[in-house]
């Protein structure tokens, strides 16, 4: 089986990647990724050797590369995308309409004409339903309501692979998993940003009061769910995907867990507003679809977070370079503070 994965250098793709190479050998992959500031080979050296993966570094949106690598696969697996809700709402976004919108239909295109009979897995997002009121879990046929330019533009790529399928027959499965959290996780999001920041005694910047629900679930247990949906979703079908915790996490409780595995005082909480315009207050979706095929998380939140802190502990090879360049301009200007001297995180991680 021949697969083109778009975007695996980044984080939840490189999972998939590290996964099916490692479970299941008749698998060749191919690795599509432009390597934005998000993605990193780093988080496949442990397979970038195997016979059985090959790097290309480019655009989804180039229809020559990606006419190129479409041809003769069994099936495309789309991770790429811009993926930083803060990134939408701070700037332009025409990188998330461009890359998220127009990329994906470069990538349908393409499947029509040269391989009509491969399955298109859809990596999509639960943020399209929208700010879900408890206590409503929004099943497949819940009305889409993006409120950010990013998860605007993750429903307009949803879209057109349903539209592919109606119109043009294509075997397409689109997925919507709610937030992860895990190794190799850029640190814009939140748990890895809170994770480092606590590690270095530096001020966490917690938004709106934490007040907010989000429903954590562990990257492999996302990677698991899809790989099941590659080999038995059904064709034309959408899967919600999310770990149903319960209680549910506000994300004042999600920074009590990481102070607490890290050690840390939480004196180092900073309140701040108005970062997240359009801040949507809770997400949760009816998983019901895709657990009657048999799928389950295998990891609860308490435990994936003391996990957590450790690998970012052990790591710091991995986060060092990412803490010591561009992330730290971007970082001041959006959150108005500076993070601490780099030359001090070799003794604040082995803490
Ligand atoms: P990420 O930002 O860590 O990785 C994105 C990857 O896409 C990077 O490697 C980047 O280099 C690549 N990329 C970006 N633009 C590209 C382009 N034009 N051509 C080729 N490659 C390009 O993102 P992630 O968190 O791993 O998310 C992966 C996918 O899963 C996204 O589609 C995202 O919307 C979706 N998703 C993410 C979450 C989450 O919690 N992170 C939850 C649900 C769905
Ligand atoms: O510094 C922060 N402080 C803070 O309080 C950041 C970065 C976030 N937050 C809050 C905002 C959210 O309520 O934490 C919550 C989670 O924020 P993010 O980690 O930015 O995730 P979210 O916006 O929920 O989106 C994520 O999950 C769904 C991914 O970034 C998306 O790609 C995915 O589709």
């Amino acid at each position: 089986m021949k697969l083109l994965v778009t975007g695996g250098c980044g984080f939840i793709g490189s999972c998939f990647i590290r996964q099916v190479i490692a479970a299941h050998p008749e698998v060749e992959i191919i690795n599509l990724d432009l390597l934005t500031y998000a993605g990193n080979p780093a988080n496949l050296a442990e397979i970038d050797r195997s016979p059985r993966y090959r790097f290309v570094r480019g655009d989804i949106r180039d229809a020559r590369v990606v006419d190129e690598l479409v041809a003769g696969v069994d099936a495309v697996v789309h991770f790429a995308a811009e993926s930083h809700v803060d990134r939408s709402t701070a700037a332009r976004a025409g990188a998330f309409i461009d890359t998220n919108v127009l990329g994906t239909y470069v990538l349908l295109d393409a499947v029509r004409r040269l391989a009509p009979e491969a399955r298109f897995l859809q990596v999509g997002t639960d943020e399209v339903y929208g700010d879900v009121a408890w206590p409503a879990f929004p099943d497949e046929d819940a009305p889409l309501l993006p409120s950010s330019p990013y998860s605007a533009s993750k429903a307009g790529a949803d879209l057109q692979v349903l539209a592919a399928h109606r119109t043009h027959g294509l075997d397409t499965v689109v997925s919507r998993c709610t937030n992860n959290y895990g190794p190799y996780q850029y640190p814009e999001k939140v748990i890895p940003l809170f994770v480092l920041n606590a590690l270095h005694g530096e001020p966490l910047p917690l938004y709106d009061g934490g007040t907010q629900v989000r429903d954590w679930l562990r990257v492999e247990d996302h990677c698991r769910a899809l790989w099941l949906l590659l080999e038995r979703g059904e064709s034309g079908q959408i899967y919600n995907i999310g770990a149903n915790q319960e209680p549910e996490v506000p994300n004042a409780e999600l920074t009590r867990m990481i102070l607490r595995a890290t050690g840390q005082p939480e004196s180092l909480v900073r309140p701040v507003q108005g970062l997240r315009p359009g801040h949507d207050q809770r997400y949760a979706v009816d998983t019901s679809r895709i657990r009657a095929l048999g799928w389950a998380p295998e990891l609860d939140i308490a435990r994936g977070i003391e996990r957590t802190v450790a690998w970012y502990r052990e790591r710091e090879d991995w986060w060092s370079p990412i803490r010591s360049g561009e992330y730290r301009k971007y970082f001041e200007s959006f959150y108005g503070f500076a993070l601490g001297d780099p030359k001090r995180d070799t003794s604040a991680s082995s803490s």
